[in-house]
């Protein structure tokens, strides 16, 4: 297992609000939300961003994205959404097992910071 915050959470050793359980990924909702829905889908092996990910799993991505379509829908955002992954230092990744970020509920602004 990978060594992150996301691992004590998939662990249960620390608690979340999962909002959605498969085989091969868990949802929940972020604990510093930008937006009324911010939830992170990040896969239960804990891949460390988005390239090692492909290189080593590429139907994983599009799983973890059909996810975060299936919540958007649950979560009623018909206006739209956006989901985001940061990988590195310059993407501004603070927690290295991937992850995707849905947010919603509100306008967003392009380009992001
Ligand atoms: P990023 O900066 O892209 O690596 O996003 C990491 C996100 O993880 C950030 O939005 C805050 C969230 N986060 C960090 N620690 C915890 C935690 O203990 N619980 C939850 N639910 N979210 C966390």
């Amino acid at each position: 297992m990978g060594d992150t915050i996301f691992s004590k959470i998939l662990s249960g050793e620390i608690p979340a609000d999962f909002l959605h359980q498969d085989d091969v990924c868990v949802a929940f909702n972020d604990i510093s939300p930008v937006a009324p829905t911010h939830i992170l889908v990040i896969p239960r092996h804990p891949y460390r961003n988005l390239s090692e990910a492909t290189a080593k799993d590429p139907a994983l991505v599009g799983h973890l994205l059909a996810v975060c379509a299936k919540l958007a829908k649950r979560q009623k955002l018909t206006a739209g959404f956006r989901v985001v992954t940061n990988q590195g230092d310059e993407g501004g990744q603070s927690v290295d097992h991937l992850h995707f970020h849905l947010i919603g509920g509100r306008s967003m602004q392009w380009p992001p910071g």
